[in-house]
């Protein structure tokens, strides 16, 4: 039963990509794409249709999925001076040891963008393609 809701709600969601921007209780909703990828443990790739409301940050697209995907799942910290950090994403954290965090980035044409402020602040536009992807850092 869940199964079958959450594959409604994605078909309208995959529709609502397609036909672009609609009205969703009174305000306009931008259709947005969102995966995600760790090559680090070899997981599968797994692709999210959701939205944003006009002019809203990206947590509340993270915030959507989750509530309608029992599979996903993520966590935050907050940083005094950057805001919402992406600590984790469905039980994988970054790893300050293991030099290991979800980078952000933007797709389009096959060409990837590193986002330059993180989820609480980047406002996604209509049909972006948003990718989490579990990277490692440099010292
Ligand atoms: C090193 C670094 C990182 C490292 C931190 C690893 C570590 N444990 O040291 C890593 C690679 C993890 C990182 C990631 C990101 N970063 Co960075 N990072 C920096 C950098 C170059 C230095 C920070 C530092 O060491 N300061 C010195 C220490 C002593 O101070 P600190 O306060 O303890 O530093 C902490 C915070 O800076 C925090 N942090 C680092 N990046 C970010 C980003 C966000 C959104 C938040 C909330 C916190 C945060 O991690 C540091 C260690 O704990 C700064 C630019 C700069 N020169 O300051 C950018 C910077 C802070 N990062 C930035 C960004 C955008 C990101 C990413 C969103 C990039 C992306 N698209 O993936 C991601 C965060 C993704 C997520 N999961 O939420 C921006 C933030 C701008 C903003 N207004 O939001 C900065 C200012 C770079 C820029 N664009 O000019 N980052």
């Amino acid at each position: 039963m869940a199964s079958t809701r959450t594959t409604i709600l994605s078909m309208g969601l995959l529709l609502l990509s397609i036909q672009g921007a609609l009205t969703i209780r009174g305000q306009a909703s931008l259709p947005i794409r969102l995966s995600v990828m760790n090559d680090l443990s070899n997981m599968t790739p797994e692709t999210h249709f959701t939205y944003v409301v006009e002019g809203g940050v990206l947590l509340g697209a993270l915030r959507r999925i989750q509530e309608m995907q029992p599979d996903f799942n993520f966590t935050l910290t907050e940083d005094p001076n950057y805001g919402l950090f992406l600590e984790s994403v469905n039980g994988v954290a970054g790893s300050d040891t293991d030099q290991t965090y979800w980078e952000i980035l933007s797709e389009s044409s096959g060409e990837y963008t590193r986002l330059d402020v993180g989820i609480g602040c980047y406002t996604p536009t209509e049909n972006e393609h948003i990718i989490l992807r579990f990277s490692t850092w440099a010292k």
